[in-house]
């Protein structure tokens, strides 16, 4: 079937025997007649099974044959979902998600659907490598920046020419491919014997849900978060960015509830940067945590911390060579953002490469949030991690 896509509220589906709850709320009628404004449409999608079975919410599908096909971005599509994943989504909390239909909170954490199977197969069939270098995040927290700088780290021998480099050309997040979000995403098993050792990684993936391979492996994670003002502010601008015809932009209130309750991509925020505050407490060789904040402000050291805590320190001639500031320029948010690459192409997941670049500053949330959302999120920071003295 090549355009399940335009079901893809129905596909989240198992066996047509009995609704789910998360697909009986108010306005998913809506919803999914929204989507299918914007979707291709074929005979042989899940709506025709669904005739089997009496689902009002599925009622729009059907006359979804009179619309003219539209592609929908790969990143909402969930077509091919394993029995498995099926039957799991039927035991989650769901919630309505901020871009596609539905959050499910598993292992205590949230995905999209798609994302969901990605963890599933990322989970089944990654194989951590001891040399491998996972670079985590919460959604919106610098990963672009990181996965650059830590690619020019990394490479910098084989790519000693800043105005030569592979980041000239590529997105970071081509260079470093996401597990769960990207190389897992499609139910299959990820090639990846074209990889060379070192291999880089990125996840977002919360550190209770990261494959057994890697909870077992030597593997290095760099682990980079914000503050969750900003990280809020930028991953409301970026699912507005996402979102598609006639879907409209998430309403600040709402997503703002729905993040402060830790209903958003691999939220609660706060245990997820305390999943891995404690972890790099414990575990210091193998979890460097960094914060975004403090590379803007001292971009110089915490590269240096970052190349000491891999196994790759500059040497002093590198240094005075200007080796780590030319790893900063060319990572910079002007540089990157300006490069055509990033300005004019899509990620094969969909999504727009400029979507990852906005302001790239600290502190943009107290021009988005209210006096009374600011408080309200430093509170359940306070609340949440000042015992295990992280502040942000
Ligand atoms: P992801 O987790 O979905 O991959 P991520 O890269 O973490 O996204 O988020 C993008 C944020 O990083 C944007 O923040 P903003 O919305 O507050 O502006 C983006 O501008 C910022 N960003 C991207 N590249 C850089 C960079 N080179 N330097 C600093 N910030 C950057």
């Amino acid at each position: 079937m090549t355009t399940t896509e335009s079901c893809s509220l129905p596909t989240v589906l198992p066996d047509p025997v009995s609704l789910p709850n998360y697909l009986q709320e108010e306005g998913h009628k809506q919803q999914c007649e929204e989507l299918i404004s914007s979707m291709p449409t074929e005979k042989d999608c899940y709506c025709q099974a669904s005739k089997a079975i009496t689902v009002p919410t599925l009622e729009p599908c059907s006359l979804s044959n009179d619309l003219p096909p539209v592609s929908l971005p790969k990143y909402l599509q969930v077509e091919g979902l394993t029995q498995e994943c099926r039957q799991l989504i039927l035991s989650l909390p769901t919630e309505k998600g901020w871009v596609a239909s539905h959050l499910h909170q598993y292992q205590g954490f949230w995905h999209n659907t798609r994302q969901l199977q990605g963890v599933l197969t990322c989970q089944n069939h990654f194989q951590a490598q001891d040399p491998d270098v996972l670079l985590v995040t919460t959604p919106k927290s610098g990963t672009t920046w990181l996965k650059a700088i830590v690619f020019a780290l990394m490479n910098r021998v084989q790519y000693p020419n800043p105005e030569n480099h592979p980041l000239l050309a590529e997105n970071p997040h081509v260079l470093v491919p996401f597990l769960e979000l990207g190389l897992y995403i499609d139910s299959q098993v990820a090639d990846l014997t074209t990889f060379t050792s070192p291999r880089l990684f990125g996840t977002h993936l919360p550190i209770n849900s990261l494959p057994d391979s890697v909870k077992n492996s030597a593997c290095k994670l760099v682990y980079l978060c914000r503050n969750p003002k900003d990280t809020f502010v930028s991953l409301w601008h970026f699912t507005n960015k996402l979102r598609i015809n006639n879907m409209g932009d998430n309403s600040l209130e709402e997503t703002f509830d729905k993040f402060s309750r830790g209903v958003s991509l691999c939220g609660p925020f706060w245990d997820h940067v305390l999943g891995y505050w404690k972890e790099s407490l414990e575990k210091p060789q193998r979890v460097l945590f960094l914060k975004y904040e403090e590379i803007k402000e001292q971009p110089k050291a915490q590269l240096m911390r970052l190349a000491q805590f891999l196994g790759r320190p500059f040497t002093p001639e590198e240094e005075t060579s200007g080796a780590v500031d030319g790893i900063l320029k060319l990572c910079s948010f002007d540089n990157l953002s300006n490069l055509e690459v990033n300005k004019t192409r899509k990620l094969s997941s969909g999504e727009d490469c400029k979507a990852f670049f906005r302001r790239g500053e600290v502190g943009d949330a107290k021009n988005h949030l209210t006096p009374h959302m600011m408080e309200k999120l430093d509170q359940i920071t306070e609340e949440k991690l000042h015992g295990f003295g992280l502040t942000f």
